[in-house]
C-alpha cells in the first residue's frame, strides 16, 4: 500500500462566534496543500479537519480519535495547520502522539511561520513557511532519503539539534510561487467525515495595507479572475456547490479583476450562487464594483470597521477615521447584508482624551446603534505573533508572555496585555460582551415572535425581501445573545482575569 500523508485541521480551543460555522466549512489552506500533494505519484492523502468530522470516531473529550485513525488507516507523514494560534497547543498535543508512532510531522501557516524555533521544539520535523505547494511536494517526495531537507526553499528544520532555515525571512511573509492562476483548484474530496456547506475560496494574497494587529505582511499578488471563475463553476458542477466564502483578505487590490469575477458569475449564474466575502469599507464608494457583487448574488458582506473611535483607528493605521463610516456602511447595506468586526479598548501609546471602559462602552454601542448591521463581532485587540501590536507591547512591557497567557487564549474573546491606565483588567476582559449585549438582546426573541405574527402585514407593505432581512436579523441576534451567555460561564468558571490579576 502507498504510504499515507494525513494534513489535520486542529480544533478550535473553545467555542466562539465562528464555532458553528466551522462546522459547515473548513481551512482553504490545508485543502489547497492537499491538492497539490496529491498530485504526486506513490502517496495516498487525506484531510481530517477537527471541527468539522461528524461521521469521525470520537474520544472520550469528544475530539477526533486519533487512535483510531491511526489503527484503521496509518500515517507515515501528518501535516498540521497552524494558522490560527488559538490552536497551537492543540497541534503539540497531536503531534507529540503522531510523533511517538514514528510518523514525520510537517507545520505550516502563520504561527509556524513566525515561531519556526518553538514549533520544531514541539514534535515537528519541519516548517514550511508562507505557500507550500512546492514545498510539500519536494518533501514528500525525499521522505527518507539522507539530508533531503537541505535543498528546499523556505523551510526551517532542527539539524543536529541546531536550527536550520532556508526561508528568506521570517519576521515577514514571502511568496515562493509566482503565478497564482497555475495553481490546482483545491480538492474538497480529500476531506474525510466533513460535511461542507460553505466553501473557501481564494484568488488574491496579501495586502498593501498595514495595520498595525495585523499578520498578512505580504505584498499583493493575484490569480486572475477567469481562475476563481473556473473554481466556481468546477465545485458547482462536481460538487453542487452552493455557497462560497471568498477568504481574500483584500479585494480591493485589485478591484477590476474582483468585479470582472462577479459579472462573470453573474452572466453564468444570476443571483443564485450565494457568496460572502470581506471588505474594506471605501470600497462603498465605488458603485460600478457593488453593483457587480449585487448581481452575482453576494448575500453577506464581512467589513473589519476595528472602531468608532479616530485615536484607535489612528493607533492601528487603519487608512480612514471615523467620519464617513456611517455613511459607508448604509450605502454597503443596501448592496448585501453587513457583519461588522470591531476590535474595543484598543491599546493606544498617547490618549488625547481620558476614555473609561463606561464611556468605550457607549460610544460602541452608539455606533453599532446608528450603523444597524445584520451581525456584529466585537473582540479585544489581538497581539498576533507578528504583528507590530506584539512588538510594541512587548516594548512597553505590557504583554503577557506565553506562559502567564497560552496560546490558546488567542481567540480574540480574552485579555493578552496589561491595559492603559483608563481601565483594569476586569474592565477590558468585560468589554465585547457589555457592547454586544445590547444588540444580542433576549428582546429579540419577542421580535422573532412579533415578526413571524405580523408576516402577512408586513409582507403585503415592505415586500418579503424586508420582511426576511429583519426577521433573519432577530433570529441572529437570538443565538448570539445565547452564545454570549455560554461564553460567560465560561469565562467565569475558569478565572482568567483572576489568575492575569496575582501577576
Ligand atoms: C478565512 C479566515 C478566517 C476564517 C477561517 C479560519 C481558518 N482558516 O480556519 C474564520 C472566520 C473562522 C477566522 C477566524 C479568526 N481569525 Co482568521 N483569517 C482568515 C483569513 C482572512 C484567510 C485564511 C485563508 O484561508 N487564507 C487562504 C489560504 C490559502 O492561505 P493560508 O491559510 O495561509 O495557507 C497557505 C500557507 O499558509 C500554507 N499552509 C496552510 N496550511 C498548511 C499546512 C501545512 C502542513 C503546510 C506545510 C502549509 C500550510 O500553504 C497555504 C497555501 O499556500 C486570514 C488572513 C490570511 N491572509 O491568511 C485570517 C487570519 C488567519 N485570522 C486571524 C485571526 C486573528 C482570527 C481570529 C482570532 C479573529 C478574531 N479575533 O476573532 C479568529 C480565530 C478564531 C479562533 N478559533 O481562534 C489571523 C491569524 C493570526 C494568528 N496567528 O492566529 C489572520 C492571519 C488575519 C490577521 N489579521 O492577522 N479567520
Ligand atoms: S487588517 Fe486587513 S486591511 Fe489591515 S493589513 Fe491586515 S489584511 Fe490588510
Amino acid at each position: 500500500m502507498r504510504p499515507l500523508f494525513r494534513m489535520i485541521v486542529p480544533a478550535f480551543p473553545g467555542d466562539n462566534i465562528f464555532t458553528r460555522q466551522a462546522k459547515r466549512t473548513t481551512a482553504l489552506g490545508p485543502i489547497l496543500i492537499a491538492t497539490a500533494a496529491n498530485k504526486l505519484l506513490g502517496w495516498r492523502v487525506e484531510v481530517v479537519d477537527e471541527n468539522n468530522c461528524p461521521g469521525a470516531p470520537k474520544d472520550e473529550n469528544g475530539l477526533l480519535d486519533h487512535v483510531a485513525l491511526q489503527k484503521e488507516n496509518p500515517a507515515t507523514a501528518v501535516g498540521f495547520y497552524c494558522g490560527l494560534t488559538s490552536t497551537i497547543p492543540r497541534v503539540w498535543d497531536i503531534a507529540d502522539f503522531y510523533h511517538r508512532r514514528g510518523t514525520f510531522n510537517i507545520a505550516g501557516a502563520w504561527h509556524a511561520h513566525y515561531c519556526p524555533e518553538e514549533t520544531l521544539q514541539n514534535d515537528i520535523d519541519v516548517v514550511v513557511h508562507c505557500d507550500a505547494e512546492e514545498a510539500i511536494r519536494q518533501i514528500l517526495s525525499g521522505l527518507g532519503k539522507e539530508n533531503f531537507l537541505e535543498n528546499i526553499p523556505g523551510i526551517s528544520f532542527l539539524q543536529n539539534g541546531h536550527f536550520k532555515t532556508s526561508a528568506p525571512k521570517i519576521d515577514q511573509v514571502f511568496g515562493l510561487d509566482p503565478n497564482l492562476s497555475n495553481l490546482p483548484f483545491p480538492d474538497f474530496g480529500l476531506l474525510k467525515y466533513a460535511r461542507i456547506k460553505l466553501y473557501p475560496i481564494s484568488r488574491i494574497k496579501g495586502c498593501s495595507g498595514n495595520c498595525e494587529f495585523c499578520s498578512v505582511k505580504e505584498k499583493p499578488r493575484w490569480a486572475s479572475a477567469e481562475y476563481l471563475f473556473e473554481t466556481v463553476k468546477w465545485l458547482v458542477e462536481t460538487r453542487k456547490a452552493k455557497r462560497f466564502f471568498l477568504v481574500d483578505d483584500s479585494l480591493k487590490e485589485d478591484l477590476a479583476g474582483a468585479t470582472k469575477f462577479f459579472n462573470m458569475v453573474a452572466d453564468r449564474y444570476g443571483d443564485r450562487l450565494d457568496f460572502s466575502i470581506q471588505l474594506w469599507l471605501k470600497i462603498a464608494e465605488n458603485t460600478e464594483f457593488l453593483q457587480a457583487i449585487k448581481g452575482a448574488g453576494v448575500r453577506r458582506v464581512c467589513i473589519g470597521v476595528e472602531s468608532p473611535i479616530d485615536e484607535d483607528l489612528r493607533a492601528m493605521r487603519k487608512g480612514y477615521n471615523s467620519d464617513k463610516m456611517l455613511e459607508w456602511l448604509k450605502i454597503l447595506q443596501r448592496y448585501a447584508k453587513t457583519h461588522i468586526m470591531l476590535i474595543a479598548g484598543y491599546p493606544v501609546k498617547e490618549r488625547d482624551v481620558f476614555l473609561s471602559a463606561e464611556k468605550i462602552v457607549k460610544r460602541f454601542r452608539r455606533f453599532i446603534r446608528k450603523a444597524h448591521p445584520d451581525s456584529v463581532h466585537v473582540m479585544l485587540p489581538g497581539p498576533g505573533v507578528g504583528t507590530d501590536l506584539r512588538k510594541r507591547l512587548k516594548e512597553e512591557g505590557k504583554l503577557f508572555s506565553e506562559d502567564v497567557v497560552s496560546w490558546r487564549y488567542y481567540d480574540g474573546r480574552f485579555v493578552l496585555f496589561r491595559p492603559d491606565d483608563n481601565m483594569s483588567l476586569q474592565e477590558l476582559q468585560d468589554l465585547p460582551l457589555k457592547i454586544m449585549s445590547r444588540f444580542y438582546h433576549p428582546l429579540s426573541f419577542v421580535r422573532v415572535v412579533i415578526k413571524t405574527i405580523i408576516f402577512p402585514l408586513d409582507f403585503f407593505i415592505r415586500g418579503w425581501k424586508n420582511w426576511h432581512r429583519g426577521w433573519t436579523r432577530e433570529v441572529v441576534k437570538s443565538g448570539g445573545y445565547l452564545l454570549m451567555r455560554k461564553w460567560k460561564t465560561r469565562q467565569q468558571v475558569d478565572k482568567f482575569i483572576e489568575k492575569l490579576e496575582d501577576r
